[in-house]
């Protein structure tokens, strides 16, 4: 545990808090994802009162797409492009850039590349170039879900060479298997990755 203190260097990154994933009622509902909330929006205040970053991405698909079960991939229909279960949910405070990934059908479960599912190839999406211009040093990563794109997002910044705090009240796992979720902090931790 530990505190997270925000200054301009430092980005909060707010991944996919959208209705499918964080209303009960979404076709991809991560158990307690509407906790959420209201935990990241006072993180949201802390950043923006620190002159640090915030940063949004969403899961953002086409109807039909390889991601899809009903298209040959395995998860139920989610966040098309421009439905409801696509927006954020509507108690986020929605204050910064946002980021969409999949919109091409790619897999895009990190908020820093997007995999196309057929071929394999990684191609950036702005959220790199972004955190560049602002000239960001740390990362601190909340939303949903733990163990696809909070995990996906949180090891790319590492990679990328981001100093990655998680905030474990803010965030949730999709659980497919039991123990997904603790397996993905374990993985982040073992990449030098701050659970706060
Ligand atoms: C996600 C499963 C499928 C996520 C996105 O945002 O974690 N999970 N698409
Ligand atoms: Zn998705």
């Amino acid at each position: 545990m530990g505190t997270i203190s925000y200054d301009p260097q430092t980005a909060l990154v707010v991944v996919d808090v959208q209705n499918d994933f964080a209303d009960p009622t979404g076709s991809l509902y991560v158990p307690g994802g509407e906790q959420v909330v209201p935990v990241i929006n006072e993180e949201i205040a802390k950043a923006k009162r620190a002159g640090a970053f915030v940063v949004y991405t969403r899961d953002w698909h086409p109807e039909s797409t390889p991601h899809f079960a009903k298209d040959g991939g395995i998860w139920p229909v989610h966040c098309v492009a421009g439905t409801w279960g696509a927006e954020f949910h509507p108690d986020l405070v929605v204050d910064g850039p946002e980021i969409h990934k999949g919109a091409n059908g790619e897999d895009g479960y990190s908020g820093f590349t997007m995999r196309d599912p057929e071929t394999g190839e990684e191609m950036p999406t702005e959220l790199g170039s972004l955190l560049r211009e602002h000239g960001i040093t740390k990362l601190v990563v909340v939303g949903l879900a733990t163990d696809y794109c909070v995990k996906a997002t949180a090891l790319d910044g590492r990679r990328l060479g981001y100093e990655v705090t998680i905030l474990e009240d803010a965030i949730r796992a999709v659980d497919l298997n039991e123990g997904d979720g603790d397996r993905a902090l374990e993985e982040m931790t073992a990449a030098g990755i701050r659970i706060a």
